[in-house]
Order: structure tokens, then sequence, then C-alpha cells
């Protein structure tokens, strides 16, 4: 009885200690290990944990294909199997169609968050997939088609290509067969010559030694590759405002960190030349084209998939 009442006594006068508990995040990556987008998100956990000591921590549990495959991911944050996806929307479309506009984006993150399209964003991840949207950790970076076999203009026809739902309409409207892998996938396929080439963005090709396979990439690139952490609802909601405004701040010095990617980009151009690997370019027009039927099929997809939230997306994103 003593006790209870001293215990009580203590939390009465004491309320702060109760709100200054530590939460441990769990977070998973939908790309692999030992790829770029897991190298660049590491040192950020780490200085984030030792700055967020009694306030909240985030522990990297693993990544696909390890822990789960890369398609999987989403489905672990919506119903809290996971708190932190590290995630492009390509691989939770089965969760919602829209998830996959943001490669579409032509405004950078602090852009969108400027002119509304993170308010919206939220909005609709927040009802339909039951996650909080937190930040893009990949921006500034096109996507290419990488090949085994040379092309002389945009036509994919006869060519089986590795897809996402990223790369999908565009490529099937150039007239490529196509055949969906997750990331962890494609060294097997392309050894095996399942697969003339894939999609993928202008960075990360040596991650998984892809450049021993790949003699061509085709300029120029399209959209805009999304990388993103979102996270399950309901912890976001159960944090405290202490953490939340922590959580916030964090995420916004990683997507802070954005701008690195351009001169990134520009060393992966560079190495992938150093590795013999050619480039196919088409003349201004033809080039021009391509780019504009990309945003075209791309967007197509999307309003038709979605189309509550499509047009507004669109508007939200786009120049
Ligand atoms: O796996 C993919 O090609 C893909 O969809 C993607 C999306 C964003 C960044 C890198 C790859």
């Amino acid at each position: 009885m003593k006790l209870v009442r001293v215990a009580t006594v203590a939390l009465t006068l004491c309320p702060a200690a109760v709100a200054a508990q530590e939460t441990t995040l769990r977070l998973v990556s939908a790309f692999p290990e030992n790829g770029v987008y897991v190298k660049h998100v590491l040192p950020w956990v780490q200085k984030f944990n030792a700055d967020g000591k009694g306030t909240l921590q985030i522990q990297f549990v693993g990544a696909a294909p390890k822990v789960m495959t890369s398609f999987e991911i989403g489905n672990a944050v919506k119903s809290g199997v996971v708190d932190i996806g590290l995630n492009t929307g390509a691989f939770y479309t089965n969760l919602m169609p829209e998830a996959d506009a943001l490669k579409l984006a032509q405004l950078s993150a602090a852009e969108q968050r400027r002119n509304g399209a993170y308010e919206y964003i939220n909005k609709v991840w927040n009802a339909k997939a039951n996650m909080q949207y937190l930040a893009r950790i990949v921006d500034y970076t096109p996507f290419h088609l990488y090949l085994t076999k040379r092309i002389e203009k945009p036509d994919l026809t006869g060519l089986k290509l590795r897809i996402t739902p990223v790369y999908r309409d565009f490529f099937q409207a150039l007239g490529a067969t196509l055949i969906q892998t997750a990331p962890a996938e494609v060294y097997t396929a392309l050894e095996r010559g399942v697969v003339d080439g894939y999609g993928w963005p202008i960075h990360g090709i040596f991650d998984l030694n892809w450049h021993e396979r790949t003699r061509y990439r085709v300029d120029p690139g399209f959209y805009n590759a999304e990388v993103s952490l979102v996270m399950n609802l309901d912890a976001y909601r159960r944090l405290s405002p202490a953490q939340r405004q922590y959580l916030e701040r964090q995420v916004l010095a990683l997507e802070a960190m954005n701008e690195t990617w351009k001169q990134h980009n520009a060393e992966e151009v560079k190495r992938q030349a150093q590795a013999g690997i050619q480039t196919i370019a088409f003349d201004a027009a033809t080039a021009r084209q391509y780019v504009e039927k990309a945003y075209e099929v791309g967007w197509a997809a999307i309003l038709k998939a979605a189309p509550d939230t499509g047009p507004q997306l669109k508007k939200l994103l786009s120049k």
C-alpha cells in the first residue's frame, strides 16, 4: 500500500519521466543491404540514435531479400510488423496504385513540401496504406534503360526487359516483353539470359555487379527515382510530441542530403564509362519524344488506376 502511494506520488510529481520514455522504431529496407540506399541511410541512423538517446531510436532490422522480399515490405509497414520502411512506391502498388506516382514528380522534395504535395501525399498515404510519408531520400535521379544488346531507335520490340511498375507502361508502349523482378533477382536474370536488359536509376548498378552483365545505357533518362522513408501510421501517432518533433527534424536533415545525389550521379556516369558501358543516345527530337512518351504513359496509367487521387497528384507533382 505504501509502495503504491509512493509510486503514485512520484508519477504525479514527475509526469515528464513518463513522457520522456525512449521508443525504438524498427526499420526494414526494400533495397539490398550492400546497396547505395542503405549506405546513405545507415550513417544517418547512427547519428539519429546518438542524438536521440532517451527520446527515440531506430533499429535497422535488415533488408530485402533476407528479411522479406522487396514487394512485401509495404504490407509489413501498413500492418505494423515493422515501423519504418526504406521503400519505393513501385514496391507497394499492391496497397494503392498511386504509390507509383511519386516517380513522376518534376518538383524536388523541398518544393513538394512548399506547394502542398506532401500534405496531399500524406492524406492519401494515411487513408489508403495506413502510412505516414516521412521523407524522400532520393531526388535528382533519372531512371535509365540498360541493355545487353544495341538498339538504334526507341523501339524495344523483341527485347525481354526486367521491370518493376516504374517502367512497365513505358517499356510496354515501346514494344518490349516484360518480366517483373525484385532488385535481388536482376543479376541472375541477366546471367541466364532471361532478360536483355533492365530499368534502374543512373546510380547503383555496381552494387550487385550488374555492370558485369551490362553493355549499354540508353540516354536520356526519364522520371525521378523515388526512394523514401514511410512509417506505420499507428506507430507514428503513438509518438509523444517530443518524439515526433525529433523525428521530423531528423528526416528533414536526411532529405536535405538529397543534394549529394547530383555529384554522386555524375560520378556514376563516369564509372559506368570506365567499366566499358557504352551509351546509346538518340537525336534531340527523338530524345524529347522518348521522355514525353514516358510521362504521358506514366500519368495515363496512374489516372486510370487511381481516378480519385490521380488528377490532384498530377497537379501537385508536375511543373
Ligand atoms: O527496382 C526498381 O527498378 C525500382 O523500381 C526502383 C525504384 C526506385 C529506385 C531504384 C529502383
